[in-house]
């Protein structure tokens, strides 16, 4: 039996680039895949951390992605729209690439988009905020997924879990950060909760008849729900509309008609919105990042906590006292490099 062990950032990252590259991914797909999922256990995100190599290997050997994909930019000269083609690799190579010519427009426009096209996308939002607000700029950033969930009222699985993030940058400061699941909790979730053996929250899903369930099992079988009912579901749908429809990339039906299963990450596009806050208050009375440090304040003042707090603690944790992984957690990092 192997025993749980401690990593640091760069080792948990070198472990995974190996394992992937092992697998038949260029420097590209795996150094950034490497990132994105040590980031993921650093700040204890276990939803989008190592657990996922296994289902990203799957979607290698199903020939659903291209593993040595070299992402495209799509030069739009000078556009505030900045387009990347994935070429069917994973999506935050690609966003990687754009990111540098997000920027620079945003900053130059005031505002600029970043359209991914055809990217498997599994990973969780926030890493790319934070990558986004380092240049000084707020964004909003969404995707699709597969359809999981039933839309406020229905019983089927037609929306994804379509995820939603927002940053705003500080100084000196982690920026502020959200990002969830426009569904009551991530699959990711779910198939947690699966693998420990753990009944759900009420609330989180229904079966295949539109029943309430706990069980995991029969939640993925039948239907998520989405949060904040008849909200999170226009939420949901606006995603499908913006960041599918309008970029001209795959809704979350169409992700799971061209999958054929939830068991492989899911192939569609992604919009990256960035905003400059001083080009937006130009010419306005007041500095908007101080403005927005008292808001800040007096959200904190009430004792309530901001988004993301918990994972920049995680964060400091890691850092000074390394990342533990469980045995469990070992053994499958063994496996997945052995196989
Ligand atoms: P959570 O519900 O765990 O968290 C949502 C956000 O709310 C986080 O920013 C979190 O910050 C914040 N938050 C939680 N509790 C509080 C609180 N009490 N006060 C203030 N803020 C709070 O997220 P989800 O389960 O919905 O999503 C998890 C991840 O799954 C996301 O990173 C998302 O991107 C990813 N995902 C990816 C998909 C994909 O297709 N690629 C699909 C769906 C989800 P903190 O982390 O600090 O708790
Ligand atoms: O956790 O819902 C999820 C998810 C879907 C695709 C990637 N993550």
């Amino acid at each position: 039996m192997t025993n749980g062990a401690t990593f640091t950032v760069a080792t948990l990252q070198e472990r995974v680039e190996a394992i992937f590259k092992k697998a038949g991914l260029n420097k590209v797909q795996a150094g950034a895949l490497a990132r994105v999922l040590a980031a993921g256990e650093r700040d204890h995100c276990k939803s989008h951390g190592v657990y996922r190599i296994e289902g990203a290997l799957r979607t290698v050997k199903a020939g659903k992605v291209n593993p040595t994909a070299i992402p495209e930019l799509v030069e739009q000269e000078a556009s505030a729209i900045v387009r990347v083609d994935a070429k069917s690799g994973f999506s935050y190579p690609a966003f990687e690439l754009g990111l540098p010519v997000l920027a620079e427009r945003a900053h130059k426009h005031g505002l600029a988009a970043l359209v991914v096209n055809d990217c498997s996308h599994f990973t969780a939002l926030w890493p790319e905020v934070e990558a986004v607000t380092a240049y000084g700029l707020a964004t909003l950033i969404m995707c699709p997924s597969y359809a999981t969930v039933a839309p406020a009222g229905g019983t089927k699985p037609l929306l994804g879990t379509n995820p939603y993030a927002f940053g705003w940058p500080r100084e000196n400061k982690p920026p502020y950060v959200f990002d969830f699941a426009t569904s009551v909790a991530a699959r990711g979730e779910i198939e947690l909760h699966r693998r420990a053996g753990k009944q759900l929250p009420e609330g989180w899903a229904i079966d295949s008849e539109g029943n309430p369930t706990t069980d995991p099992e029969t939640a993925l079988a039948g239907a998520m729900l989405p949060f904040g009912g008849h909200k999170g579901s226009a939420i949901s749908t606006m995603i499908e509309l913006l960041a599918a429809i309008m970029i001209g990339d795959r809704t979350s039906p169409e992700v799971l008609d061209y999958l054929g299963t939830t068991t492989l990450s899911p192939m569609h596009g992604e919009l990256i919105l960035a905003f400059s806050p001083e080009a937006f208050s130009a010419g306005r009375p007041g500095n908007p990042f101080e403005r927005a440090e008292s808001f800040f304040e007096a959200i904190v003042a009430q004792g309530a906590r901001l988004p993301s707090q918990r994972r920049f603690d995680a964060r400091k944790k890691s850092e000074s006292e390394g990342i533990s992984l469980s045995a469990a957690e070992v053994e499958l990092l063994d496996r997945l490099y052995e196989q």
